[in-house]
C-alpha cells in the first residue's frame, strides 16, 4: 500500500486522449510527441508543481501503454478494443452525443449496445483515476466522453475533489430529453464538486436538466443532490495567447504569410477558413455564401479563399458524406469561376504544423469561422492572437461561444445566407482604421483571458470546494 500511494498524484487529469502522438522514430522505434494544444499548454505547468499525471486513450486499438512519460509529463495511456472504437468512440461519443449535443444538426443515432461500451469504458477511465489519486487529490475530468466518470470515481473515493469540463455545448432540454439515458448521464455528471461550461447557456441548460431529467432543485448555479451541492458555472476556455503572437512574430513565420499570398496568385483579396472537417463548423453554408458573391462580382476581381479541412473522424460515416459534399461543391465554385492560373477556391483537405497555421493568420484579409454550433472555437482567438500587427478582419457566427467574448468580430448567422453574405463583403471592405479599431478590442480580450488564466479559475474555484476529511 506505501509504494501504491507513493506513486499517486495529488492532481490528475482525465481526458478522452492523451496530450501526446505516437510516432516512429528514425530507427523504426515508436516515440511519443506531445501535440501541441491548449490545454496541455496550460496544464503543463500545473501538472510540474503537483507532480500531476495524465489519464487518457492513445488513440488507437492496440494494447494500452500504460504508465510512461514523454517530455517529463506523467502519462497513464489506456487501451480500447476494436470493437469498443467502434461502439463507444465512433458510436456514442461521435455519431450519438456529439449531434446530439450540437442541436442535432446531424440525426444522432441510439443503440444500446454503444450505451454499455460508453459505461464500460467509462467505468475503466474511473478505475484508473481512483487508483492514480492520492489522498485529498484534485481529479480534473473533460468533456462529453467521459460524463459518468465524476459519480464512478466518487462512489470509490469520496476524499477527493472532482472538477468537469465540457468542452462541447449542453443543449437545451428539449434536445437532450432525446438521449435514452438522459438521468444517468446527469447524474454521472453530479459525482462532479465544479462543472464548467464554455457559456452561461451551457450552465443554465444543464441546471434545467437536473430539474427537469432528474428532479432536483437548484439555487442560482447551484444543485442541490442531498448530501453535496455542485456548482455549474461558465469558465470560457482560452489559447496560449502570448506563445502565438510570438510564434506570428518570428521570421521565417512572416516569410513564409508572405510566400502563402504569392503562391495564390497574390490577390487582393484572402479570405481564410481553418476547421476540423466536421459538420458542425458550417463550412458547406461558407462556400455557398462565397461561392454567391464570386458569382456576383462583389468581392472585385479573383478573391481567393483558402480553406483547410483538416481530417477528422472518418470512419463515421456522416463525415464521409460531409467530404463529399464539400469537395463537390469546391469543384463547382472552381469549375465555374476558375481560370488558368486563378482557383477561387484552394480547398486542403490536410493538417499542417503550427508554423503554417500562423502564417496563414497572417496571410489572410478576411478570417471566416462560420459554425452552426461551437462550444468555443479556438481558431477565432489563435486568428486574433496572431494578428500582432492588428490587420485583418474576423467574421464570426453567433453560434460559438467566442462570440459572447470577442465583440469586435463581424457577427453573422450562418443559416442566413444573403446576410452573412453582406457581413463578409462589409468585413472585406472595412476601412484600415475601422480593422484596426475592432481588432484591437479583441486583442485586448484574448490577451487577458489566455488559457493559463482559464486553468487557474476553474481549479481556484474547485480547491475551495470543502471535501469529507476538511477540517
Ligand atoms: C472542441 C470544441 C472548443 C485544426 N486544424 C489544424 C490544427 N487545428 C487546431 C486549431 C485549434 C484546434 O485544432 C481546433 O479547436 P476548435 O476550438 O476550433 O474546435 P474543436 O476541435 O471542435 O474543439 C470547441 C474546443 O474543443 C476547446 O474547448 O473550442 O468548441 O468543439 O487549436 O488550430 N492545428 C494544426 N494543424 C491543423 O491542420 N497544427
Amino acid at each position: 500500500m506505501s509504494s501504491q500511494r507513493e506513486s499517486q498524484h495529488s492532481f490528475v487529469v482525465v481526458a478522452g486522449r492523451l496530450p501526446v502522438d505516437r510516432t516512429e522514430g528514425p530507427d523504426g522505434q515508436q516515440e511519443w510527441r506531445t501535440s501541441p494544444g491548449g490545454l496541455v499548454t496550460a496544464l503543463e505547468p500545473v501538472m510540474r508543481d503537483a507532480g500531476g499525471v495524465w489519464i487518457g486513450w492513445s488513440g488507437d486499438a492496440g494494447p494500452a501503454p500504460g504508465a510512461f512519460e514523454a517530455d517529463g509529463l506523467h502519462l497513464i495511456g489506456l487501451s480500447l478494443s476494436e470493437t469498443e472504437v467502434r461502439r463507444f468512440y465512433e458510436g456514442f461519443c461521435n455519431a450519438t452525443l456529439w449531434p446530439l449535443y450540437h442541436d442535432v444538426i446531424a440525426v444522432p443515432q441510439f443503440h444500446r449496445s454503444w450505451w454499455e461500451a460508453y459505461v464500460a469504458v467509462n467505468r475503466r477511465f474511473a478505475a484508473a483515476a481512483a487508483e492514480q489519486a492520492a489522498p485529498g487529490a484534485t481529479v480534473w475530468v473533460h468533456d462529453y466522453q467521459l460524463q459518468l466518470v465524476p459519480k464512478m470515481l466518487r462512489e470509490q473515493r469520496d476524499d477527493v475533489r472532482i472538477g468537469f469540463f465540457n468542452h462541447i455545448p449542453f443543449p437545451g432540454y428539449e434536445i437532450f430529453a432525446q438521449l435514452p439515458w438522459r438521468r444517468q448521464v446527469v447524474e454521472g455528471l453530479l459525482g462532479a464538486d465544479l462543472l464548467g461550461f464554455q457559456r452561461r447557456a451551457d450552465a443554465t441548460n444543464f441546471l434545467r436538466a437536473c430539474r427537469r431529467a432528474v428532479g432536483l432543485a437548484t439555487k442560482g448555479s447551484t444543485v442541490r443532490t442531498g448530501a453535496r451541492d455542485v456548482t455549474a458555472a461558465a469558465f470560457p476556455i482560452s489559447i496560449d495567447s502570448a506563445g502565438l503572437t510570438e510564434l506570428a512574430q518570428r521570421e521565417d513565420v512572416l516569410k513564409r504569410s508572405k510566400q502563402i499570398r504569392e503562391a495564390i496568385g497574390e490577390p487582393r483579396l484572402v479570405l481564410l477558413g481553418v476547421d476540423r472537417l466536421d459538420y458542425t463548423k458550417g463550412i458547406l453554408h461558407r462556400l455557398r455564401a462565397y461561392g454567391e458573391l464570386v458569382d456576383s462580382g462583389r468581392l472585385g476581381p479573383q478573391a481567393v479563399l483558402v480553406q483547410v479541412a483538416s481530417p477528422s473522424r472518418e470512419r463515421v460515416e456522416a463525415y464521409q458524406t460531409l467530404r463529399d459534399e464539400v469537395e463537390a461543391m469546391v469543384g463547382r465554385i472552381n469549375g465555374q469561376h476558375g481560370e488558368l492560373g486563378y482557383a477561387p477556391v484552394h480547398y486542403l483537405h490536410q493538417s499542417f504544423p503550427r508554423e503554417e497555421m500562423a502564417a496563414m493568420y497572417l496571410a489572410a484579409d478576411v478570417m471566416l469561422v462560420t459554425p452552426l454550433r461551437d462550444g468555443m472555437n479556438l481558431v477565432a482567438k489563435e486568428y486574433v492572437a496572431a494578428r500582432y500587427d492588428e490587420g485583418g478582419t474576423l467574421v464570426l457566427s453567433e453560434f460559438t461561444g467566442a462570440a459572447d467574448e470577442l465583440a469586435g468580430a463581424y457577427l453573422v448567422n450562418p443559416h442566413d445566407i444573403e446576410g452573412m453574405k453582406n457581413i463578409i463583403v462589409q468585413a472585406a471592405m472595412a476601412s484600415p482604421a475601422e480593422a484596426r479599431r475592432r481588432m484591437r478590442a479583441m486583442r485586448r480580450r484574448v490577451g487577458e483571458h489566455d488559457v493559463a488564466r482559464w486553468a487557474a479559475g476553474f481549479l481556484d474555484t474547485l480547491s475551495q470546494v470543502p471535501v469529507s476529511g476538511d477540517s
